[in-house]
């Protein structure tokens, strides 16, 4: 049960990675676009910096572990510096995350970095796309979940929207982490701790919640999926688009993680969401070996990865 549960933590970090790297390699394209060129794709293809490369999807998801670790729980300002001190541009950062990270460099606390950006902070899903450490190591306490889940948002996403759909990414991971992958992941009491713990006030994300319960009562061709979810940048455009992708693809990883990134769009982050919530449902043995023994592993690659979601489980 012990050995599961490890499993689940390594599963959801190296789940981000590898929807992050499938992904990347087909960003911006549309699910036309991608059904023209490959079918259904599902396997590495050669891209931007080689096949099986990472994105900021996941440099940053290191970065929340990292400090996870080494302050033993949630702090800003470490966690700030960790951003700042892995971020490579080559992996492509979105504007709003570059300009935080400079107020951090230029010496804006954590707390304010993100404050003024685009119009009252950013609600892109970067600070979404890089949360599995926070959902897996706050699994045991839904409303602890939530509070660090926003406040890690803030660093860099300090729009509502933005806290919003971090908060929703994270509590989904930590959800899944508590299911038996056996078993039927429950929908219904899926969805109940989800409105119990979060404010479902805004529009952008009640809509999305009332989509996905229609869609998974009469399931939509993909298409009609990305077009009332989305499949764009913006958090309340990816977040309820990368769970609607676990839940009606319960069996196994390898269909969660295929489906989101087909959608087109945002494929890495997609990816990405999709692979963090599957891969804390199913653990790390359900991911495919043919996607495992294609991902970088130079230095801070796969294995540094599985040893930063040990140490995490070992907390
Ligand atoms: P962000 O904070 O710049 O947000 C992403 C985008 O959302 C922004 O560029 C805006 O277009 C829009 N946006 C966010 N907040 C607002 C607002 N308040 N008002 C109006 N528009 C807003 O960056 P991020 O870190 O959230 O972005 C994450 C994305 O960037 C991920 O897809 C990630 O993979 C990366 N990305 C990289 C590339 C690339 O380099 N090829 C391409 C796309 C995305
Ligand atoms: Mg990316
Ligand atoms: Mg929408
Ligand atoms: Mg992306």
């Amino acid at each position: 049960k012990k050995r599961l549960l490890q499993d689940k933590f390594i599963g959801s970090l190296v789940g981000t990675f590898v929807g992050d790297a499938l992904g990347m390699a087909v960003e911006g394209y549309t699910i036309e676009e991608i059904e023209k060129k490959y079918g259904q794709l599902d396997y590495m293809l050669e891209a931007r910096l080689g096949a099986g490369t990472y994105t900021d999807d996941t440099e940053m998801m290191i970065g929340v572990a990292e400090s996870l670790i080494s302050a033993s729980g949630f702090d800003g300002a470490d966690m700030a510096e960790k951003f700042v001190t892995n971020c490579n541009l080559d992996r492509g950062y979105g504007a709003g995350t570059i300009e935080a990270l400079n107020n951090i460099k230029a010496g804006s606390s954590w707390q304010e970095a993100g404050e003024n950006i685009f119009d009252g902070g950013s609600f892109g899903n970067g600070s979404a796309m890089r949360i599995a450490p926070v959902g897996v190591f706050y699994h045991t306490d839904y409303e602890e979940l939530r509070i660090k889940a926003k406040k890690s948002s803030q660093i860099t996403h300090a729009h509502p929207l933005g806290k919003t759909g971090a908060a929703i990414q994270a509590l989904t991971v930590g959800y899944a982490v508590n299911q038996k992958p056996e078993a039927d992941f429950s929908v219904t009491d899926y969805l109940d701790v989800l409105t119990e713990y979060i404010d479902f006030e805004s529009v952008e994300y009640s809509q999305a919640l009332s989509s996905i319960q229609d869609f998974l009562k009469n399931v939509p061709e993909p298409k009609v999926v990305r077009n009332k979810l989305g499949n764009d940048a913006r958090a309340f455009n990816s977040v309820p688009t990368s769970i609607y992708s676990c839940l009606i693809n319960t069996d196994n990883f390898k269909k969660a993680v295929t489906y989101a990134i087909n959608l087109g769009g945002d494929t890495d982050t997609l990816g990405a969401m999709t692979g963090a919530i599957a891969g804390a449902y199913h653990g790390y043995n359900d991911i495919p070996s043919d996607w495992l023994d294609q991902l970088e592993n130079r230095e801070r690659g796969l294995d540094y990865v599985i040893e930063l979601g040990k140490k995490l489980f070992c907390l």
